[in-house]
């Protein structure tokens, strides 16, 4: 366990991919870290800059020269999802989801607020108005998964969720544009999610991982866990609302899905239901719960549930002597939780155990239906290191395991796994290589389907102390690029990244196809354009119109670079002032954005798009907006004067 491998050190051409950086970079060459405390030491091995291509795996990407793989990275707290190239490594855009966003607009154009605020629970929208607020600042967003057909990705759509906030997100692929987002009831701190991996994404599974009071507050006692309960959600992906949820027993950390439709499961690492951080760690054991699709959909259709605030839930705890859940014993503080492609073995991370409980899901049926012991599902166990985490895969058999506290990622066999556990004197461990630092989840390209190809994994660290150049308190985390087509592994890349990528995926460029311009008749502006018709306007040609109604005034203009269609509007002190602009630009990467100066507005509108957004023109005046996308020669003219007449005047 204590073995360090020092897979490709002279290799690490850390600077290859940086113009002109620094000459030379610290390569923590043996350096490991004891626990979470302080770096051991480790002599600094000078590396040099300009490794070739061919020396490093090919990770360089030529000025020029387009990636093979869509990299879709998680961003935890910030609240956006990020598209990166693979195997670039380079940041090519950021998608705001439950942020809000100073460049696009999003949180702010009536648009977006549509799609923040179109499913929210009643509770949120009283909480909301109580802090005089339209929407949450914030959210937390660990986990990025496209849709799929028959166990591949299919392009259509990314889903995300947000622990802060207990939601789920969805992203258009065909515009990389969030357009439906959906507050889970009942949950709390929704954290794992996967889509369903077969026959097709029916359903987005989603993980409540803090848990709920069952009664209303008052009722019982809040210091005994036995008065609290937890929720798996099953997300309709189609209608985007709830299909139903089961409550269970102990908490519910990550989640996946088989390749076969039948179960979905979750690790728990509170199985004790504990409200401290002792009690949760308190058990020897805790679980993974199987979710029995066929079974839960039955009783849902029987009626088997009982509604709780517009969901049917099933309840699925221990001791319910049903088919909907079984509870299968694991190691202390279980976390992640991934499906081989292999269609079988489902691989556990231990976390507070050094070991990954491997379980075969083709025995699931005769713990569900013929009493056998639950803990009869588990093939494999094998020691690899401390900390392990999440897993990733090869799709040849191996497993890539990231071990937090070892800072390493070891890669191991699935069979020699199996064997070992026979009893058989086999090694599983293939390979260790040092990570900078402290790793959490780790991606191989398309591992999370049946088209995994072992080419590349990216591996998240939280940490990286040592691996840039100094950038205060605060630093970066270190997404690290490793070459897994031989039989070592070795980091090719060090990428810093800003808070806090969790996970990532790792999708071929020849699934997704993004437009280049949008379509005028896109949904995104359906309830703009219903109320353009209503005025009379068509927002598909020239537009300069200025609407009152009562005090509700509507701006309609066009842009074409360098103009707006407007250079002036007047409205009065008071106004609720609506601004609706169609970028009639139908040109690849012509965007115009919308500011209004010392007002706090500001939006994008991409090539045939329209955008709106709303405030109250409080301060008589001039005041000037401008268009803040670089869009022609004349950018910085492209502005006009909005004229508040002060009331009475
Ligand atoms: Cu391990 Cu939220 Cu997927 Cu973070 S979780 S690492
Ligand atoms: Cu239009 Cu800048
Ligand atoms: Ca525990």
């Amino acid at each position: 366990m204590s073995e360090i491998t020092k897979g490709g050190l002279s290799r690490r051409g850390l600077l290859g991919a940086t113009a002109g950086g620094a000459a030379f970079v610290g390569a923590m060459g043996g350096a490991r870290i004891a626990g979470i405390g302080g770096l051991a030491a480790g002599a600094a091995a000078l590396t040099a800059t300009g490794a070739s291509a061919e020396e490093v795996g090919g990770f360089e990407v030529a000025p020029g020269k387009l990636d093979e793989y869509y990299g879709f990275w998680s961003s935890g707290q910030t609240g956006e999802m990020r598209i990166l190239g693979v195997p670039s490594m380079r940041e090519l855009m950021r998608v705001p989801v439950f942020n809000r966003c100073s460049a696009t607009g999003w949180g702010h154009t009536n648009e977006s607020l549509h799609i923040l605020t179109e499913k929210m629970t009643p509770e949120t929208k009283a909480f909301l108005a109580a802090n005089g607020k339209k929407v949450h600042d914030n959210g937390d967003l660990h986990h990025v998964h496209m849709s799929y057909t028959e166990g591949k990705y299919d392009g259509r759509f990314l889903y995300m969720n947000d622990k802060a906030n207990t939601r789920v997100a969805r992203v258009r692929c065909d515009v990389m544009k969030c357009d439906a987002i959906l507050e889970i009831p009942n949950a709390r701190g929704i954290h794992g999610m996967r889509p369903q991996k077969w026959p097709r994404s029916n359903y987005v599974f989603a993980n409540g991982e803090d848990e709920v009071l069952i009664n209303p507050i008052g009722t019982d006692d809040v210091n005994d866990g036995k008065s609290y309960v937890n929720f798996f959600t099953a997300v309709d992906a189609d209608k985007w609302d709830v299909a139903w949820q089961v409550m269970v027993s102990g908490n519910l950390d990550n989640t996946d899905a088989d390749y076969e439709g039948k179960w979905a499961f979750s690790t728990s690492y509170n199985s004790e239901m504990g409200l401290t951080q002792a009690d949760m760690t308190s058990a020897d054991m805790d679980h993974v719960v199987v979710f029995n699709i066929a079974e839960i959909e039955k009783g849902i259709a029987a009626g088997d549930f009982k509604e709780m605030n517009g969901v049917k839930v099933i309840d699925g705890r221990k001791g319910q002597n049903k088919n909907y859940t079984r509870y299968i014993p694991v190691a202390n503080n279980p976390h992640g939780c991934n499906m081989a492609p292999d269609k079988k073995h489902l691989c556990i991370g231990g976390k507070l155990s050094p070991t990954v409980t491997v379980i075969d899901v083709t025995k699931l049926d005769d713990v569900f239906y013929k009493n056998a012991e639950p803990r009869s599902v588990v093939v494999a166990e094998p020691e690899l290191g401390l900390g392990p985490l999440h897993n990733a895969f090869d799709g040849k058999g191996n497993v890539f395991t990231s071990l937090f506290l070892d800072s390493q990622v070891v890669k191991w066999n699935i069979d020699k796994a199996i064997a070992a556990y026979k009893g058989e004197k086999v090694d599983p461990i293939l390979d260790k290589v040092d990570v900078q630092y402290q790793p959490g989840h780790l991606k191989t390209t398309m591992g999370e389907t049946l088209d995994a190809d072992g080419k590349w994994l990216v591996c998240l660290c939280k940490f990286s102390k040592d691996r840039f150049i100094n950038v205060g308190p605060l630093k970066p985390e270190n997404d690290q690029l490793i070459d897994i087509s031989g039989d070592k592994m070795k980091v090719v890349h060090d990428g810093p990244n800003f808070a806090e990528p969790h996970d990532a995926i790792a999708v071929h460029t020849s699934i997704v196809n993004p437009l280049t311009v949008w379509k005028r008749d896109d949904k995104m502006w359906a309830e703009t354009r219903k109320q353009a018709e209503a005025d009379k306007i068509n927002l598909d040609d020239w537009q300069d119109t200025v609407i009152r109604d009562g005090n509700k005034v509507r701006v309609y203009m066009s842009s074409q670079a360098p103009a707006f269609s407007l250079d002036h509007f007047t409205v009065k002190q008071g106004d609720e002032v609506t601004v609706i602009i169609t970028n009639l630009d139908d040109i690849e990467d012509l965007t115009h954005g919308f500011t209004v100066g010392n007002h706090g507005v500001a939006m994008e509108i991409g090539p045939q798009a329209t955008s709106s957004v709303t405030f109250v023109a409080a301060s008589p005046g001039v005041h000037w907006y401008y268009c803040q996308w670089f869009c022609h020669a004349l950018h910085m003219e492209m502005r006009g004067r909005m004229i508040v007449e002060p009331t009475g005047a």
